[in-house]
């Protein structure tokens, strides 16, 4: 009889571009089974290459639908490439999500494209370590390219800037008017601002409103930016722009790459993972410890937090 697969046989397959291996790999990693520690060292280990892109931006502006333009562009130049949508809230916008997936999910069928949707679970550390496992899977994949969609809205814009080499971030001239209120996590992570919609009326003043915003935002401090944010106009509608876009992608990766900021922000993404992987084990491990009698010595004040969570940290 042959022995049961191992997580070594499924790292082979996903290896070798197997996207149901890859599938199952990612469900383990992601829900932290076990077998997931095994697995996870040996995804780490190839990767390291790929870019990945935040996809960033409020609710509807756009990122969804030139998430599929971009995967678009890369194919016909026969790169492979990642998706993850990762959604904070699914309770929340589960229909809107439902459209989302619609739009990138006309390239599911192609095999140069693998698509997988995160959801939070209230895991302690929750999206952001999923997403560095997955990374490493699809990595592993041989994905060239790795594109992660995020509803850009307070934490989570900051939570993307620790996991992606490039952070695009999306608006429209219908949020012309906002710019200036535009909050200053956003105009801090961006590497690309883009204005999509450009098929409706007003892109010229967003462009405008956006590089002003932008200039002022930099001036205090860092005059010698090494990467200025271009701004573009693109219409994921009519396509517009998108060639540039992707120009401008490919350029800041380049970038990336040649100037040792690359090393730094792959440096910055390893140091975060480590602080979640620690945070998950050490305030998991206390945590399960924590009883019924301890809360009732809680009550009755024999005791009080602070005395008890020293205790379950030092005898671990
Ligand atoms: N006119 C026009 N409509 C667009 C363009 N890009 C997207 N849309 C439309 O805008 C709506 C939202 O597009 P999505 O791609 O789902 O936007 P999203 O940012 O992914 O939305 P969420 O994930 O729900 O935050 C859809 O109805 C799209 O068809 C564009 O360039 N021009
Ligand atoms: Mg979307």
């Amino acid at each position: 009889m042959p022995a049961k697969p191992g997580p070594l046989d499924l790292v082979k397959r996903v290896r070798r571009g197997d996207h149901a291996a890859a599938s199952r790999a990612l469900t383990i990693v992601v829900n932290d089974a076990a077998d997931c520690e095994a697995l996870a060292k040996e995804f780490f280990k190839s990767s390291g290459s790929a870019q990945k892109v935040g996809v960033s931006g409020p609710p509807g502006a756009g990122k969804s639908s030139l998430t599929g333009r971009l995967i678009a562009h890369y194919r016909a130049k026969k790169l492979k490439v990642g998706v993850l949508m990762v959604d904070p809230s699914s309770s929340i916008s589960g229909g809107a999500f439902l459209g989302d997936r619609l739009r990138v999910m006309e390239h599911a069928t192609d095999p140069g494209v693998f698509i997988r949707s995160l959801a939070s679970r209230g895991m302690i550390g929750g999206l952001t370590y999923a997403i560095f496992g997955a990374i490493h899977v699809l990595e592993t994949l041989g994905c060239d390219k790795i594109l992660i969609e995020t509803v850009g809205t307070g934490q989570d814009e900051v939570e993307i800037a620790s996991v992606a080499d490039t952070v695009l971030y999306v608006t429209t001239p219908a949020m012309g008017d906002e710019i200036q209120a535009m909050k200053a996590g956003a105009m801090e992570i961006g590497d690309i601002f883009v204005v999509n919609k450009a098929d409706l009326a007003g892109k010229d003043k967003a462009v405008a409103d956006l590089k002003a915003a932008l200039g002022l935002g930099h001036s205090a401090g860092q005059a010698q930016k090494p990467w200025e944010p271009p701004v573009l106009a693109t219409s994921a509608k009519t396509g517009e722009g998108i060639p540039e876009l992707a120009s401008v992608l490919d350029g800041h990766w380049a970038h990336l790459r040649k100037s040792g900021e690359g090393r730094a922000r792959l440096k910055g993404q390893h140091a975060t993972e480590l602080q979640f992987w620690i945070q998950r084990r050490v305030i998991k491990s206390a945590l399960d410890r924590v009883t019924d009698k301890i809360l009732e010595d809680m009550v009755s004040r024999k005791t009080d937090p602070g005395s008890v969570g020293r205790r379950l940290l030092e005898a671990r």
